[in-house]
């Protein structure tokens, strides 16, 4: 079998924002793949351009008339070989601003995936090999605010369900849902003017303050766990860099609450929030260049993941100046971040020789492209961050809930750096 690259092809698509976006096709002499970027929209300053001049329809002729000449008859088999000719085509520019780092990420997973096809594997079986065999615990988002939501919901972007006692990935998810779905109850006994809406990332959004957020997901989880018999956790993604503010005298600005807070609050706050709610999962407690706080807040804290998504940016050279303070403990992995499959693996494979856990999430503007489900399988990704409800959400969950199936005896949970209380 071989998997020489015969045709490349780009067209345009949708993301579940209706934002266009880009889509390829690579066909290999014995096999197929495709792929499609998502979008970000609360993004680091860090993450390399995702198009360049003139958009997707740039892009696509781009694609047609530049990179598939070049791709043609290289063996898709060799990953960073063709990761290393995107780069080569984009002149090595830091941030991928002639390609587009969109471009080049739907290019890199459509040939990762066309290689695993060539081969008759499933893209995490060729990528990870005999090995991947641990499942991801699924991180919900249930309550959307910040950016992510309008009107007067909290100021804290993301809160998160972690059913970090599940035994399987199936008895994960469906604990995820409902806990999903007792928020939705509650939030319609709490807030009159709830009407069911939802973020792109399928969570909640309610004209309600952050504290009550926190008691509303707290109870939930406490319910689920009890129901179901297995510890339900929760945390949050601050997405604090939104909410920093240096016209303010470098504060965060929590505009909801009325409140802000200089940097000794917010550290207060954030180690406040974790000891009375026993949260598990903090990501970017603080601004993306604060990489002091992150590693006081890692020392002070414990039994919880303090994770770096804009303050990383799924690049080496930030996950270095992080490593040299112990900034967080874990790092969130988007390829579009960076641009190719092969820059993102280097990350991951820092961070987890550093004992950091990489962790693989959607972006608020997705597809149901369903290839981060295979990342983290194969890179052995303790934790899949997305959306419990929306379509493109569920693309990924019911993808590893099929690699579950599909592994039979031989599946097992991740092991998360959380002890369960029984233990
Ligand atoms: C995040 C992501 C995903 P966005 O901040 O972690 O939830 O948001 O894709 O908008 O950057
Ligand atoms: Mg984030």
């Amino acid at each position: 079998m071989s998997s020489f690259i015969e045709d490349l092809i780009a067209r345009k698509v949708f993301n579940n924002r209706g934002e266009e976006t880009i889509e390829v096709d690579i066909v290999t002499s014995s096999g197929f793949g495709r792929a499609s970027a998502p979008a970000g929209k609360s993004r680091g300053k860090a993450e390399v351009t995702y198009y360049a001049r003139g958009g997707v329809d740039a892009a696509v002729k781009k694609v047609e008339e530049l990179v598939a000449p070049e791709l043609a008859g290289l063996n898709a088999d060799s990953q960073e070989e063709i990761d290393a000719v995107l780069h080569q085509l984009d002149g090595d520019s830091p941030d991928f601003k002639n390609i587009g780092g969109n471009v080049a990420y739907a290019i890199s997973l459509a040939n990762a995936e066309a290689a695993a096809d060539s081969h008759g594997l499933l893209l995490f079986q060729f990528l990870g090999g005999n090995a991947a065999t641990s499942l991801p615990y699924p991180l919900g988002n249930c309550i959307s605010g910040g950016q992510h939501a309008r009107g007067k919901a909290p100021d804290v972007q993301e809160y998160l369900v972690l059913p970090h006692g599940a035994e399987t990935f199936l008895e994960a998810v469906s604990a995820n849902a409902l806990v999903h779905k007792k928020i939705g109850d509650a939030l319609k006994k709490k807030s009159a003017t709830f009407n069911g809406g939802k973020s792109d990332e399928g969570a909640w959004i309610a004209n309600i303050d952050g504290i009550a957020a926190f008691d509303v997901i707290a109870k939930a989880c406490e319910e689920v766990g009890n129901e179901l018999d297995f510890e339900c956790s929760f945390g949050v993604d601050v997405a604090a860099s939104s909410l920093w503010s240096e016209k303010e005298g470098n504060k965060y600005v929590y505009a909801n609450e009325g409140v802000k807070r200089d940097s000794g609050e917010q550290l207060e706050f954030m180690k406040e929030l974790i000891e009375t709610y026993h949260l598990s999962y903090v990501e970017d407690p603080f601004h993306e260049e604060d990489f002091q706080s992150f590693a006081e807040l890692t020392r002070k804290t414990k039994n919880c993941l303090i994770c770096g998504d804009d303050l990383f940016t799924t690049n080496t050279e930030r996950l270095n100046n992080g490593l040299k303070l112990n900034a967080g403990n874990a790092i969130i992995i988007k390829v579009n971040q960076i641009g190719t499959l092969s820059d993102a693996v280097n990350t991951i494979e820092l961070a987890q020789r550093h004992g950091y856990d990489p962790v693989v999430p959607h972006r608020s503007g997705d597809t149901c492209d369903w290839h981060i489900a295979h990342l983290a399988v194969a890179y052995k990704c303790p934790i899949i961050k997305t959306g419990v409800v929306e379509g493109s959400r569920i693309a990924k969950l019911n993808e590893l809930i099929r690699i579950e199936h599909f592994l039979g005896d031989r599946a097992k949970m991740a092991s998360l750096k959380i002890q369960k209380t029984e233990e």
